[in-house]
């Protein structure tokens, strides 16, 4: 064995003897992560099927093309947009849309980051600020209810005459309330990006709106991530209207980017088959069931916080839940406390946050991975009674080890 394949193995150990919550993270199908590892790998296709400048290309072309269609089948039932499948990651997705919109010196409005946004929507340490700026809009109170302030949305889209508003998140645990902004900011005349990057399985499934809707209801351009609640590879997907998707096109290739990574739209195609149905879903569930399941361990891990005596942020309804962690317990030290347990979290900022950035002031938890592992309702809620009860300090190591090293064991591992 040489040293990177036993880095490989250590990781494997860790990753399946370790309770994985970290909620932009996931377990693909075997089948998704051997294309990512396949011979697509070595294939120069520069260009868009049937218009590529090297030779070779007859099975990329067919490969592109599936991946678009059953991109398109999961997720656009209005017939009204077109997908770019070449987009290597999130971050360089949403580039993309800034870079075929936007003009130098024009605005783009989004969430601020403690809140929930992205790094990529365009904050005070993003590059493209060379050329663009920002402008931020907010959650409401926690009494108030914590969701996007609506009447704040307004009011910045009227103050700062945004070219592009961004609706999407990094770490917002409630529904994104697509129809209402969409139509809110186009009526201010703006452009609207959805980034649905973590919430694109729910979408996909039914478990949460779409913005893919018709007229002033829907979002302009859609990019997502796949590997999130998509259960996919890494990579990205940029859906635009119609109207959009020539100079969307142009802008990744030739304008931003060289040969697509064919292996990951081939592993991208597989992901979608089983969102589909069309190959078998890990565990003979539906990618639905999978989804449902999702949700509602979520929830449950909430809950089992909540008893446990620690609070939210705001109440779950996705694929991700916030804890606000109590005065006095750092956020980077029990991070790093429930790693050494077994269980594996990130610390996340909260709305509203005065401590800094590398200790904020909460804890992000999601589910889909462990989903993806089997993990059930009622074992969410026990975890998140041995997550609460570290927190609050309330039970010992040992034990919460001993129970995550056994609750590991007794889920599914695929690898
Ligand atoms: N790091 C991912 C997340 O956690 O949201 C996306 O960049």
């Amino acid at each position: 064995m040489n040293i990177l394949s036993k880095l490989t193995q250590n990781e494997v150990n860790r990753q399946k003897n370790s309770l994985n919550l970290i909620a932009s993270e996931n377990y693909p199908s075997p089948k998704t992560l051997q294309l990512l590892g396949s011979i697509w790998n070595d294939k120069y296709a520069e260009g868009y099927p049937g218009k590529r400048y090297y030779a070779g290309n007859k099975y990329a072309d067919e490969l592109e093309e599936l991946t678009c269609q059953k991109a398109l089948e999961v997720f656009d039932k209005t017939g009204e947009y077109g997908v770019n499948v070449q987009a290597l990651s999130g971050s360089p997705a949403n580039a993309v849309v800034y870079l075929t919109v936007l003009e130098a010196g024009d605005t783009v409005l989004s969430l601020d980051l403690a809140s929930g946004g992205h790094l990529s929507h365009l904050h005070s340490t993003s590059n493209y600020l060379k050329f663009f700026k920002f402008a931020n809009y907010s959650l409401q109170s926690k009494k108030q209810g914590s969701s996007i302030d609506v009447a704040d949305f307004a009011a910045k889209l009227k103050e700062h005459k945004p070219r592009l508003v961004i609706i999407g998140f990094s770490s917002y645990p409630r529904k994104y309330e697509f129809a209402k902004l969409c139509e809110i900011a186009h009526e201010a005349g703006a452009l609207v990006l959805a980034d649905i990057s973590h919430i694109a399985g729910l979408v996909a499934a039914g478990e949460h709106d779409s913005p893919f809707k018709k007229d002033e209801q829907g979002a302009d351009f859609v990019t997502t991530t796949t590997h999130k609640t998509m259960r996919g590879p890494r990579s990205a997907l940029i859906f635009a209207k119609q109207e959009y998707m020539p100079a969307i096109n142009k802008t990744i290739f030739p304008g931003t980017s060289g040969g697509p990574h064919l292996n990951q739209i081939a592993a991208v195609g597989q992901s979608l088959l089983e969102i589909l149905g069309e190959d078998e879903y890990p565990d003979k569930q539906s990618f639905i069931e999978y989804s449902q399941q999702v949700v509602a361990n979520t929830k449950s891990l909430e809950n089992g916080l909540e008893e446990a005596g620690v609070d939210m942020v705001m109440p779950t309804q996705n694929h991700l839940c916030l804890v606000e962690l109590p005065e006095g317990v750092d956020s980077l030290d029990m991070q790093n406390r429930l790693e050494s347990l077994g269980i594996v979290t990130n610390r996340n900022t909260i709305p509203g946050d005065d401590r800094s950035a590398w200790r904020p002031g909460g804890l992000r938890l999601g589910t889909a991975a462990l989903t993806s592992r089997g993990l059930d309702a009622e074992q969410a809620r026990e975890l998140g009674v041995a997550i609460g009860s570290v927190i609050t300090d309330s039970i010992e190591d040992k034990q919460v080890k001993q129970y995550a090293q056994e609750l590991a064991n007794m889920l599914h591992w695929y690898y």
